[in-house]
């Protein structure tokens, strides 16, 4: 059985949900798949803070679509793990006692309307670099859901290079406050890819099952290499003294990531990690009355079907 599940992945045919498949594979993809669907909802904080002081209808209108799509790429991400086995309830409920990560960004607060513009940019470009290669992932529903993911991601980038753009465009002031803003998400951003290849502990069995298509470190090289570009078109500086560009690579060479905070976020002690928490807790307490209404009408619903039939 293992090793035909092997041959199959190797010849890229996908896995479907009623597929055979090993218990470690199923574990890793809810592992993943959860993690990714946790960020997608828990990201809607730091943008979903500036709603109601966005400087203009326009802009606010935009950022409402741009937040509302992050809920529904949650909800694709979770109706894709629930094809593993797995009910909505225990994945909240993983995310809510701190057994399932999400990514270390977005315990980082946005302080200024320019957060907003560098999360579309810096965090939608990192998010888009690894789920362009996760469109190939060997999983058929994750690799479904990717695709529709990433068009609406594009828009999403483009949409925070736009608003910083546009500062960069703007006085002094605005400029200075578009710096400020990379100055503090450029490391967190290529925190989103994990640690070194090396140090990375899931990476070489996900990659010989193709949950992974694309290493750690080869995903935010090129991040790198595109985010260097972008910045220097609107005219900011990226906060990294060791930036060059390395022409015997081909690729920009850049400075060491402090892991340690990398670590003390991912282990819950970041400036944003219990706020971040305890609203998702208040917002899901909240809503249970919608959750049971929903269940009461599906149930009637079901049954007028099977009274017809
Ligand atoms: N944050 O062995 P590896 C978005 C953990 S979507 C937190 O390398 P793996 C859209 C990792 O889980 C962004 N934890 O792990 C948006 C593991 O711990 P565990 C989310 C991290 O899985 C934009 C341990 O470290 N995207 O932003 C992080 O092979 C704007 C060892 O690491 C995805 O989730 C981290 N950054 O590789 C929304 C993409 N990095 O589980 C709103 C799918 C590592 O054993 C606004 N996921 N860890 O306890 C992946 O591609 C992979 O899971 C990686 C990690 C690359 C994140």
């Amino acid at each position: 059985m293992t090793r035909s599940f092997q041959t199959r992945i190797d010849a890229e045919q996908k896995i479907e949900p009623k597929d055979w498949m090993p218990e470690k594979y199923r574990q890793t993809l809810i592992r993943q798949i959860s993690q990714h669907a946790h960020s997608e909802v828990i990201g809607e904080q730091p943008e979903g803070n500036w709603i109601t002081r966005a400087p203009s209808l326009e802009r606010k209108a935009i950022l409402l679509a741009k937040v509302q799509d992050e809920a529904g790429h949650g909800l694709y991400l979770y109706a894709a793990a629930e094809t593993l086995g797995i009910t909505r309830e225990e994945l909240i409920d993983r995310l809510h006692t701190g057994a399932s990560k999400y990514a270390s960004i977005f315990n980082y607060p946005s302080l200024t309307w320019a957060d907003v513009g560098a999360i579309g940019w810096l965090v939608d470009s990192a998010a888009i670099v690894n789920q362009v290669s996760l469109q190939n992932t060997s999983y058929g529903p994750y690799a479904r859901a990717m695709v529709r993911i990433c068009k609406e991601e594009s828009f999403h980038q483009r949409q925070g290079y736009n608003i910083m753009m546009t500062l960069m465009q703007g006085n002094e002031q605005q400029r200075a406050m578009a710096q400020d803003a990379l100055d503090r998400w450029w490391w967190p951003s290529l925190m989103m890819f994990g640690p070194h290849d090396g140090e990375s502990a899931h990476s070489a069995q996900s990659m010989k099952w193709k949950i992974k298509r694309r290493s750690n470190d080869d995903l935010r090289q090129q991040y790198v290499d595109q985010a260097v570009q972008q910045a220097l078109a609107i005219g900011l500086k990226v906060p990294d003294p060791a930036l060059a560009w390395n022409e015997e690579r081909g690729h920009y060479d850049f400075g060491d990531i402090d892991w340690e905070e990398f670590e003390r976020v991912i282990k819950g002690n970041g400036p944003c990690n219990r706020q971040r928490l305890a609203h998702h807790v208040e917002a899901h307490a909240e809503g249970v009355w919608v959750r049971e209404a929903m269940a009461c009408y599906d149930k009637k619903r079901r049954s007028r079907r099977h009274d017809a039939a």
